[in-house]
């Protein structure tokens, strides 16, 4: 088994009911347990003119190979994404492998550690909840990258 954190996001009328969703998806995954999920924050989109998004970040302890795992992670996305999207738009739900154990990927369809994780507050808040003085498998310690990375913007909600 290997310590996976995944990030989720949605942007959704009711975002924080879509990541709900995604968290019992994911821990009926097979091969894998759900560990431990973040408080769930609150931000305007890095892109303008889209509505806010609701961020978690969710621990997994799996067996799942890492392109096993980003295709049953795809299928969690399709499974909500295409129920909602005539009514929503296309963007319901995000799931993004952040780090798999001390892995280092680079392939086509996945690099690991995910490329803009280091400069995102949405992704770095979350993760320090349940990962706190992580160093990553590039040897980057979460709290430098924390004290780069301003908490401005995130609305933690309460629960
Ligand atoms: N902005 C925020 N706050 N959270 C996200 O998950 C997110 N995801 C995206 C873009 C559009 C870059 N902006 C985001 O894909």
């Amino acid at each position: 088994m290997e310590r996976v954190y995944i990030g989720l996001g949605s942007n959704l009328a009711e975002p924080a009911e879509q990541l709900r969703e995604a968290l019992k998806a994911l821990a009926q995954l097979p091969q894998t347990a759900l560990s431990g999920v973040s408080s769930f924050y609150v931000s305007d989109s890095l892109l303008p003119g889209q509505p806010r998004y609701t961020n978690a970040v969710a621990a997994l302890d799996t067996g799942l190979a890492p392109l096993a795992l980003l295709d049953a992670l795809q299928g969690v996305e399709n499974g909500q994404g295409r129920e909602r999207l005539e009514r929503w738009g296309p963007r319901t739900l995000d799931l993004d492998i952040l780090l798999f154990g001390d892995r280092l990927i680079d392939e086509p369809r996945l690099k690991v550690p995910h490329y803009h994780m280091h400069a995102r507050a949405f992704v770095l808040y979350p993760l320090a909840e349940l990962a706190p003085g992580l160093i990553l498998a590039d040897g980057r310690a979460l709290d430098n990258l924390l004290a780069a990375c301003p908490f401005e913007g995130l609305e933690r909600l309460p629960g």
